[in-house]
């Protein structure tokens, strides 16, 4: 009897223990469920409700289009398949290039610690033609690829961009053109204005297929990130240095993409009326979804990419509409963009580089 009172005790002690634990399990789960069941309420009210008008997320203290709306594509490369046509005349006798080039190399070392020089460019590019144009020896190129970069007063970054580019754009096995896309005068700067120049004036060139646009001042650190065109409109600078190797925001659309053809004409183009800095890659972005379209992105290691140090320029200052005009892409981006671009070139120049175009888009006022 005496040692039966500790046995006795003992019982109720671990049918306590036990009632308890059931008591805090089923209470966890009842949270996890009420927690779930009002986070569905919310979302289907959100997209319900606020859908029309609302449908925005907050990035950069302002708004984008959300990724509700957003159907990413699969990590998997899919590549777009562009039609052949009239072009199979002229290297009828070449075989496709392979899907993946043989001459890739993978990770590459990128600094700018020393100055380069054009002129050694231009030697160690020799299979390069006028204008900064190239088309493989050994196989028919999968795309044409027509490389536009919105340019003013940045010759040093334009230097190494062609120092670094080239021999990459050449092992992507491309049949590409390198655009430099000038702006005349002194006016706010447009980036996305000049990328429409860009589109429309390489295609008077080259029956291009697809559109890589890039800043001057970013370069891949792995050229198995390809500049070309895929399944769906393709963000090329994933993983910049300036942002610790990583997207800024789920949503982020700058520094370089590329679109086919199809899909820039699916958007109209990009905006005119983006005049300063930032927002119009926003608002490329949510023409993309807002056209039930995904983005393509390369992994976060094959995205990494280096942007060349420097000061914010004079006449790019941040543009105080952007927020305003990122909330209204889906109603102005029909009768914006480049069925409504006008523009006039000032002079077309070729060097074995590049093509530099130095265009007047006039000004924000007119
Ligand atoms: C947000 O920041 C990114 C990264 O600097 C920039 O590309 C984008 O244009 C910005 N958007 C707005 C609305 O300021
Ligand atoms: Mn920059």
């Amino acid at each position: 009897m005496p040692d039966s009172s500790p046995v006795n005790l003992n019982i109720p002690g671990s049918f306590l223990q036990k009632t308890c634990t059931v008591v805090v399990v089923f209470c966890a789960l009842h949270l996890s469920v009420t927690v779930l069941y009002y986070f569905n309420t919310f979302e289907i009210i959100k997209n319900s409700v606020f859908a029309r008008n609302q449908q925005q997320k907050h990035i950069n203290f302002t708004t984008v289009y959300p990724t509700t709306m957003l159907q990413i594509a699969p990590i998997t490369e899919t590549t777009a398949t562009f039609k052949t046509e009239a072009e199979e005349t002229k290297r009828k006798e070449l075989e496709q290039c392979a899907e993946t080039s043989p001459l890739l190399v993978g990770p590459l070392r990128v600094e700018f610690s020393q100055p380069v020089d054009l002129e050694e460019s231009k030697k160690q590019n020799p299979a390069l033609q006028e204008g900064g144009r190239f088309t493989p020896r050994d196989c028919k190129a999968l795309q044409k690829v027509a490389v536009i970069i919105p340019f003013r007063n940045r010759e040093e970054h334009l230097k190494y961009w062609l120092y670094y580019l080239h021999p990459i754009l050449q092992r992507q096995q491309l049949d590409y053109g390198v655009y430099v896309i000038h702006q005349y005068g002194e006016e706010t700067f447009n980036r996305a204005k000049l990328l429409n120049v860009g589109y429309a004036e390489a295609l008077k060139e080259y029956d291009y297929d697809c559109f890589v646009f890039s800043d001057v001042d970013l370069i891949p650190m792995d050229d198995r990130n390809i500049y070309k065109c895929f399944g769906q409109p393709r963000h090329i600078a994933v993983s910049m240095d300036k942002f610790g190797f990583s997207l800024p925001y789920q949503q982020y659309f700058g520094g370089i993409s590329s679109l086919s053809k199809e899909q820039f004409e699916k958007i109209n183009g990009f905006p005119n009326n983006y005049w300063g800095w930032g927002g119009e890659d926003d608002d490329i972005y949510n023409r993309i979804v807002s056209k039930g379209m995904g983005i393509s992105r390369p992994d976060g290691t094959v995205g990494k990419c280096r942007m060349i140090r420097h000061n914010r320029d004079k006449k790019n200052e941040p543009n105080p509409q952007r927020f305003d005009r990122i909330a209204h892409t889906r109603e102005t981006m029909n009768g914006d963009g480049i069925n409504s671009l006008s523009y006039k070139v000032v002079e077309i120049k070729k060097n074995t580089l590049f093509t530099e175009i130095i265009v007047d888009i006039g000004s924000p006022r007119r």
